[in-house]
């Protein structure tokens, strides 16, 4: 259909003072408030196009169920499948879990992060040296499957042994509620590791 068809049964069939909640044009464009539609793929006997069936559009991973993903306007599985993790930033408590300083003389962490899957480090960031709110700029990428088990951990980086200061668990799977949400933003909950920044997109 058209946009200026479609439009104009908009406009005969809106009562006005109504705003429609969206605008859809051309299957799965949405112009306004980005619902989602159903497609139909224009199945036509005369030139074999298309199946001729339905499938659910889609604009955001939120339009689509549990373990699905928005992939060119359809829900699509969510594993196995290539994610990117863009760490940011963190926060770090001024003392460790045996209320002490990080390192010696009152001195702040030396952080890094990690990203672990199944329990192997896949990448790590640089450190950021002597800091409570360490920010980084950096990304790394890795195929997750449904049996992937995903976690960050936050490090201060020692010259003789590494103090873990804490780990995100990102779920086994990666959590829909991570991917939905386009990574965690915000508090932890955990005493030393106060908050963290972490993207995840699909690649
Ligand atoms: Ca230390
Ligand atoms: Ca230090």
């Amino acid at each position: 259909m058209s946009m200026t068809k479609e439009l104009s049964v908009l406009r005969r069939s809106t009562p006005i003072g109504w705003l429609p909640r969206s605008v859809c044009v051309a299957a799965a464009v949405c112009l306004v408030g980005c619902a989602v539609e159903p497609t139909f793929d224009g199945g036509s006997a005369d030139t074999g196009a298309g199946t001729g069936s339905f499938s659910a559009g889609c604009v955001s991973h939120s339009d689509c169920g549990a373990q699905l993903v928005c992939v060119a306007s359809a829900c699509q599985s969510a594993f196995p499948r290539t994610y990117v993790f863009a760490f940011e930033s963190a926060q770090i408590a001024k003392y460790d879990a045996n209320n002490e300083s990080w390192d010696g003389f009152g001195g702040a962490p030396d952080v890094a992060a990690s990203l672990v899957v199944d329990g192997k480090v896949v990448c790590t960031t640089s450190t950021v040296q002597d800091s409570f709110d360490p920010v980084w700029s950096e990304s790394c990428e890795v195929e997750l499957f449904q049996t992937s088990s995903v976690s960050v951990r936050m490090t201060d980086k020692d010259v003789t042994a590494d103090d873990v200061i804490g780990d995100i668990v990102l779920g086994t799977p990666l959590s829909d509620s991570v991917i939905k949400g386009g990574g965690i933003a915000g508090t932890t909950g955990d005493p030393q590791l106060l908050a963290a920044a972490i993207g995840v997109t699909l690649k």
